[in-house]
């Protein structure tokens, strides 16, 4: 609301109100702090705000995806074992009416920048709408996803129609029906835009630089009793606290045990097993080998390919899809989640342009001219092109410390302590963003274990009089190498991800997300708490000095 009042002064000041920003909020006014978050959003949601382009969803099956605080779950019921972006709204409004978020929430607020002050130990962070905070601490619920990509594409302003980035699609007006539409990308986003609107547009273009090895979710809905009676058995807590265990936060994991000690039936059989499951569980619940194997990872995409192969008719459609000569190694790219993407492909007023053979050379009042000199035109041009992502959302606001900004210091390379802090940065954290376990790590059970860590740092700094809490150098090369060494390496260094930062030209190429699986991390920050916090200085400031 517009009329959340904030005060000057405060304890902590987040930004963002996704699910980490909320779960912070709720942690930290439960322990008696002053604390607010500015929301550039009109609602809560962050990143199911933004979201809302046709066929956003969620590729995590219920409940999994979900905040685990009791109050928020024992009556919340979901409508689909995989939601949609409009029920992930309507989830927001429950946990807001349950827990009183938006009292302290500043929406259509951006926060423009941050100066540590090291006089007084807090942040003065500039609003957009011309206001100053001053915070003790800051904290940054920013999201992995929040930077929107869009390349620079010759002439794109001279397009005349009407052109989104899917991560900006306007909340009504945009209409698709019986329109020529392009859509731009085949990422996780693209891949749902097509599947969606593909059924109802005039035409359809897909401009494709990489095939999506997306696999079918087998989405269905779910009863409510369905749900009651979990709960009734008390698996709530159960699920909750079996993704504190699991390489990525989900009710599954890899299997440690060597594929090829199966024999070539059993691995068709596990396979076939696994894909009926639906989602991620081809990929995330196979074993372990086949993202470390490259035998093993062929024998995936194999199986993949058949699958795909069946449900698309024309032959030469078939090669540009689901090539025969494997385009990365599975699962080295973000594979999507889908249900008719495939057989899109086969209505006759669909194209695919194969941008590895005919790129586009400029955006025309009319439409889109590719490399072959073929100008096609369209009503409506959708930009499935991804983010900035993991860093982006951090290094937008210019934000600085004793030595400099956070822009400045990550342009020479990341360096992290914990993947939640950065050294010369004192009382700044952030969750699910670089060198966490973000990209592997399922969303709201990151947000909560990042979150709930960092709230009882400041906690215990602040029974402890300390005023100014700061990652050590030392303490953040040692983190920086470590995340570099658990991090798988991809098989294919050409593969170009988001993971790795190469989706954006000119972005330094390196491993961004922490690989080594949530447990692990888990294990580290917590030990680390235990140690007294070991690799932060700590200080306290009396009588005007610090100590
Ligand atoms: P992604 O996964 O980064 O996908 C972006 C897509 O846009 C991808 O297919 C890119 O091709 C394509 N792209 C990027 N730049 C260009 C240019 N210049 N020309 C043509 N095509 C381009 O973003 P999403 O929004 O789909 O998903 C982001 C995450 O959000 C997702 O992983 C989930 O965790 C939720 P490329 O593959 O690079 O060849």
């Amino acid at each position: 609301s517009t009329t959340t009042n904030l005060p000057e002064q405060l304890d902590v000041l987040l930004v963002g109100a996704g699910f980490a920003g909320i779960y912070q909020l709720y942690e930290f006014r439960k322990r008696g702090y002053s604390v607010k978050a500015i929301e550039a959003a009109s609602e809560l949601g962050g990143t199911w705000h933004w979201n809302r382009y046709p066929g956003a969803r969620v590729d995590t099956t219920i409940p999994i995806y979900e905040f685990s605080i009791e109050e928020v779950w024992k009556d919340w019921t979901w409508k689909e074992r995989f939601p949609g972006q409009g029920e992930l709204e309507a989830y927001f409004k429950h946990v807001d009416e349950k827990l009183d978020i938006s009292r302290d929430v500043v929406f259509n607020t951006r926060v423009l920048s941050a100066k540590f002050n090291t006089t007084t130990d807090r942040w003065a962070v500039t609003l957009d709408d011309g206001r100053t905070v001053h915070a003790r601490f800051l904290s940054l619920c920013t999201g992995f996803a929040s930077k929107p990509y869009t390349p620079a594409f010759k002439g794109f302003d001279t397009f005349k129609g009407v052109k989104h980035h899917t991560s900006r699609w306007p909340k009504e007006g945009v209409e698709v029906k019986g329109k020529r539409v392009a859509v731009i990308g085949t990422g996780a986003t693209g891949v749902q835009v097509i599947q969606e609107i593909g059924p109802v547009v005039g035409n359809l273009t897909v401009f494709q630089r990489t095939p999506n090895l997306a696999v079918p979710m087998f989405n269905r809905p779910v009863e409510a009793k369905e749900q009651q009676q979990l709960k009734d058995e008390g698996l709530y807590p159960i699920y909750y606290k079996r993704r504190t265990q699991t390489y990525i936060g989900l009710d599954y994991t890899w299997t440690p045990k060597p594929l090829v000690d199966l024999t070539p039936e059993a691995r068709r059989i596990f396979f076939e097993e696994l894909w009926v499951q639906g989602g991620f569980r081809i990929w995330l619940g196979n074993h372990e080998d086949v993202g470390t194997d490259p035998i093993r990872n062929d024998e995936l995409y194999a199986f993949w390919r058949t699958k795909a192969l069946a449900r698309i008719k024309d032959k030469k459609m078939q090669e540009k899809l689901a090539p025969a000569v494997k385009p990365h190694p599975f699962g080295h790219k973000r594979i999507s989640c889908e249900h008719s993407y495939f057989e899109i492909f086969n209505q006759s007023n669909v194209e695919l342009v194969d941008m590895s053979e005919t790129d586009i050379v400029e955006f025309t009042p009319k439409g889109i001219r590719t490399a072959d000199s073929v100008e096609r035109e369209f009503d409506v041009i959708v930009l499935a092109t991804g983010f900035d992502s993991v860093t982006g959302g951090i290094t937008q606001i210019d934000i600085e410390g004793p030595k400099g900004t956070v822009r400045d210091k990550w342009a020479q390379g990341l360096r992290t302590y914990l993947g939640v802090s950065t050294a010369d940065f004192p009382n700044m954290f952030w969750v699910y963003g670089p060198h966490g376990p973000t990209a592997f790590c399922n969303g709201p059970y990151c947000a909560e274990m990042q979150g709930g860590w960092i709230v009882n740092f400041v906690d215990s700094a602040r029974k402890n009089g300390y005023t100014r809490i700061e990652a050590q150098n030392d303490a953040e090369e040692e983190w920086t190498r470590r995340v570099q060494e658990v991090t798988p390496v991809p098989l294919d260094s050409k593969v170009k991800s988001w993971y790795l930062g190469s989706n954006i030209p000119g972005k330094k190429v390196e491993v961004l997300n922490w690989g080594g699986g949530v447990p692990q991390y888990y294990e580290i920050v917590e030990n680390t708490a235990k140690a007294g916090y070991k690799g932060f200085a700590l200080w306290r400031y009396s009588s005007g000095r610090h100590e």
